[in-house]
């Protein structure tokens, strides 16, 4: 059976989303046909449609969406259709990444979501009879159906039936980046200093799952006043402009130095000035995009002298089928209330979303495909 979808194909830097039909290939055994209800836009979307990442153009992007299984392929035996699903990024399942359960870092991590084609080289979208660039992330959910996979797809609890798709959607990627490098990667210890730079959607999950752990203080940093105010409403016990040598309040605050700071900016200065604030045994873990040719220095004596740590973090370490369920479960204890950070848009004003998103207006869009 043909599907047919409406979906926002990406063309470039120097084009806007264009809404237009698509159609679907029909299903693999692994393969899951979700109705999409909503999907988050993220960073990532914005840095392949700049071509700052190896993905081929034109594409159907979209890698937080959340929506209802229409069908299921021979193979899926732990998604059923009905079943409400967010969906995340794919992974191989046999690499020796998967087999620790760290599928963040799969060896086929980009065959599986950034090569516009399946693992073997079949398409999963057409326009016409032409191929048409799909499963990124094992998704593309900027449409009205996607086709996921077994791996990348998360059957909501029943005991959240009542909390919206639409809500739930961005879970998939940002959230858990922010929250797993936290409790997951990190493992922030209670009653120890962090700092977190950057208050978007990945530094501000970072504050709520800092303020789970117990941290103390929690400092945020940030240039813009507005997403300090919500860091502090959320969780940050201080913030402090970047403007504002917030680098030289932070020592003011913690002389013995950070048990944590965590980048999300990816700006080498940045990094270099929080890794010279570490107290021994300090953690600085690193999530931020920086430019490919990027190098950073710091000094030798003081990273082994004083046994520090500092570390590359994807995806907050998250293992799917166990921490998107954890963060739903904090957030129905009122411990992880990310509702606080998203905007939602209709499909139709993907655009729009886009720009109030690049004007620092909106931490998390999310658009509405249908009502769920
Ligand atoms: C990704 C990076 C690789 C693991 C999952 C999350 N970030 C997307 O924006
Ligand atoms: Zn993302």
């Amino acid at each position: 059976m043909t599907i047919t979808a409406r979906a926002a194909i990406c063309r470039g830097q120097d084009h806007p989303f264009a809404i237009e039909d698509v159609r679907l290939d029909s299903l693999r055994a692994d393969e899951v046909l979700v109705r999409i209800v909503a999907c988050g836009i993220c960073h990532t979307d914005l840095a392949v449609r700049d071509r700052q990442l190896p993905v081929p153009l034109p594409i159907v992007l979209g890698h937080e969406g959340a929506g209802i299984v229409e069908q299921v392929g021979s193979g899926v035996t732990s998604i059923k259709p009905g079943d409400r699903v967010i969906m995340s990024f794919n992974s191989c399942g046999h690499c020796p990444s998967c087999e620790i359960d760290a599928p963040t870092y799969c060896y086929e991590f980009f065959p599986n979501n950034w090569s516009g084609v399946r693992p073997d080289g079949s398409p999963t979208l057409f326009q016409g009879d032409a191929p048409m660039n799909g499963n990124f992330f094992g998704q593309s959910s900027f449409a009205t159906h996607a086709i996921a996979h077994e791996r990348n797809a998360v059957v909501v609890p029943e005991d959240a039936a009542d909390l919206p798709l639409e809500r739930l959607a961005p879970l998939g990627c940002g959230l858990m980046t922010g929250a797993g490098a936290v409790l997951r990667a990190m493992k922030v210890r209670a009653g120890l200093p962090i700092a977190i730079v950057g208050a978007g959607t990945v530094g501000i999950a970072a504050v709520m799952a800092a303020k789970i752990a117990g941290a103390d203080p929690i400092i945020a940093v940030d240039v813009h006043d507005s997403r300090l105010e919500l860091a502090k409403e959320l969780g940050a016990t201080h913030v402090f402009n970047a403007k504002d040598d917030a680098m030289g309040r932070i020592r003011d605050l913690c002389p013995k130095g950070l048990g944590y700071a965590f980048d999300t900016t990816g700006i080498n200065k940045v990094i270099e000035d929080l890794f010279a604030l570490l107290a021994p045994k300090g953690v600085l873990g690193m999530v931020g995009a920086s430019a490919p040719t990027d190098m950073l220095a710091f000094n030798e004596a003081e990273f082994m002298g004083s046994g520090r740590t500092v570390m590359g973090i994807l995806g907050g370490d998250s293992d799917l089928d166990g921490f998107i369920p954890e963060m739903i479960r904090y957030h129905q204890q009122g411990r992880f209330p990310f509702d606080r950070l998203i905007r939602y848009f209709d499909f139709d004003a993907i655009n729009e979303a886009i720009e109030a998103s690049e004007r620092g207006e909106v931490v998390k869009p999310v658009l509405r495909m249908a009502a769920a």
